[in-house]
């Protein structure tokens, strides 16, 4: 057998569009950072026809579905998480028409396209905001959270913003705060007024109707605060050099009771419509993560599960995770794996290139939907930023905690910009990317992005990797092992978290063989007297074949 992996047009590729539910729950979802994707019309910054015309790509990797970080109308205070209209594509990234015509170029490729809906709050630009602060008594200032100064003239409450400083802002016109739980660009919603929730409502119909296959909701954990807004406690255990929003818990800011209702509303709005997906960010210890499946799984689809990105990257440490994750799920509630995003720090930069490998297999063959960075395939690491060069304003707010080393442009060829753009991107180069590209990697049996692509494949041909049962086997020393089954087919992985060469025992039946390496090769190779070498920071995927049959 060989390893050999030849690049393919999409027609290549296994029919994908699975039906009803499972498409969200057998399929890789990737994260397009849509800034940084692809740009087309030489301004060195992404754009959606740029994502149209890398569909291929996509096809070819194999995921099922693309995530697109907002492309609607901003004035880009936060790169877009500050929506000045929910009905409209910003110009920087294109027209309505491009993002029709990439929803469809995307089914006819059997991809789902996943938006971005940033409810929580909108930009300080948004008409509603500018009417609110029109006036007190302006039909919607109570869209908004407004509050009378303190006695002594200072904000309502003790709430900190995200991005460090104070998350109340006096607007001196009108006399009174607002509410921003990120810059003071970006108001917060009143989630408790009737018209806002049912306005949102809308535009979720909006997008529905254009056909996008799901909602990836931002902090969907934040949108209901405290209806008396009471000050948060401090933090007991908070170390000075952590962000400031740390130092105080966020009991009374967010997580509250009553988001289970109006996330319910959002089910009610996707379940309408068939086979859409609702996914919610939510940074929250697991107990109260698995809360927003909702009762009787009314809630979110997918509550985004960041623990792998919060875990220390130790094989008992991961050993446990999943055991508490696996354990804390309700009945019937899908799990789903993350390993990087556009806010945190990237995968390879955590855990360095060899065990970035390791995070590969694991993401990849977890029990549960993995989400999938854009970058993360090719090894893209932490990309040094110089001061001058900065974008995100929460390294001007709180420096070192910026996310721009994460949100650099995708490195395509080995050319001028990485064929990203013809001209200097709005974010740096990996300094690495004449090497780290994916024309460069494609036809490399041993690279990260092969070792992708031969993943995301062993998932379409292994029903117990996709969708199977997960059942713990052993942790010792560096070595994690599970096993996938689904049917009479036993997947088993063993992971080696450290970098000295190891063996991992494999039971007594005959039939297992390698169907993976992590470094590449090693395909059918079986078992040396009931053990398979393990080399430093190699994961295997390996498969028990009943006797007899054919490989
Ligand atoms: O992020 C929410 C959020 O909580 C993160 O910024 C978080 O504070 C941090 O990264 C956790 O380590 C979402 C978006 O993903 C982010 O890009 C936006 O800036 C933010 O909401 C505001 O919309
Ligand atoms: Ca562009």
């Amino acid at each position: 057998m060989t390893d050999d992996v030849k690049p393919a047009g999409p027609q290549a590729a296994p029919a994908r569009l699975l039906a009803g539910e499972l498409w969200w729950k057998a399929g890789v979802v990737y994260q397009v950072y849509p800034r940084s994707f692809q740009d087309t019309n030489g301004d060195g910054v992404g754009d959606i026809k740029g994502v149209t015309a890398r569909l291929d790509y996509l096809a070819w990797l194999g995921v099922d579905a693309l995530w697109l970080s907002p492309v609607c109308r901003s004035p880009m205070a936060d790169y877009g998480y500050d929506v000045s209209d929910y009905c409209d594509i910003d110009p920087l990234f294109g027209t309505l028409a491009d993002f029709d015509a990439l929803v469809a170029e995307a089914h006819r490729r059997r991809l789902r396209v996943i938006m971005d809906f940033v409810p929580n709050h909108t930009s300080e630009e948004h008409p509603w905001f500018r009417e609110a602060r029109a006036s007190r008594d302006n039909p919607k200032r109570d869209w908004y959270i407004w509050r009378d100064p303190a006695a002594d003239g200072g904000p309502p409450n003790n709430w900190i913003s995200n991005f460090g400083g104070p998350a109340w802002t006096l607007d001196p016109a009108t006399g009174q705060y607002y509410y921003h739980a990120f810059l003071r660009e970006q108001p917060d919603l009143n989630w408790r007024n009737p018209q806002v929730r049912a306005a949102m409502m809308d535009v979720l119909r909006f997008w529905l109707d254009r056909g996008v296959d799901g909602f990836r909701v931002d902090v969907i954990w934040h949108l209901m605060k405290d209806g008396l807004l009471r000050d948060n406690p401090v933090n007991p255990d908070y170390r000075p050099g952590e962000p400031e929003i740390n130092s105080l818990l966020q009991i009374h800011s967010a997580d509250q009771p009553e988001v289970m209702q109006v996330i319910a509303e959002m089910r009610a709005v996707l379940d309408a419509y068939d086979a859409r997906v609702l996914i919610g960010e939510i940074y929250l210890p697991l107990e109260r993560l698995v809360a927003y499946y909702g009762t009787d799984l009314s809630g979110a689809h997918l509550p985004f599960n960041f623990q792998l990105i919060q875990t220390p990257w130790h094989a008992k440490a991961v050993a446990d995770l999943v055991a508490e994750y696996e354990a804390a799920l309700p009945a019937g509630g899908w799990p789903n794996w993350v390993l990087g995003n556009h806010d945190q720090p990237r995968i390879a930069a955590r855990v360095g290139d060899a065990q970035g490998r390791v995070a590969a297999v694991l993401l990849l063959t977890l029990r549960g939907t993995p989400t999938l960075y854009y970058g993360d395939e090719i090894g893209l690491g932490r990309v040094p930023i110089p001061p001058e060069r900065v974008r995100d304003p929460w390294e001007h707010n709180e420096p070192g905690r910026g996310r721009d080393p994460e949100r650099t442009p995708m490195q395509w060829v080995p050319g001028p910009h990485a064929g990203f753009s013809t001209v200097e991107p709005w974010l740096p180069l990996d300094p690495q990317a004449q090497t780290g590209n994916v024309e460069t990697l494609r036809d490399n049996p041993t690279s990260i992005l092969t070792l992708h692509r031969r993943l995301i494949a062993l998932r379409r041909e292994h029903p117990a990797l996709s969708i199977g049962a997960y059942r713990a086997v052993s942790v010792s020393g560096d070595v994690l092992v599970y096993e996938r089954w689904h049917g009479d087919e036993v997947v088993r992985v063993a992971l080696n978290f450290g970098h000295e060469a190891c063996t991992t025992e494999v039971p007594p039946e005959s039939g297992w063989e390698v169907l993976l390496s992590s470094a590449g090769g090693r395909r059918g190779e079986g078992p040396q007297d009931g053990y398979f070498a393990l080399a430093g920071d190699e994961a295997l995927v390996l498969v028990r074949r009943a006797p007899g049959a054919e490989g």
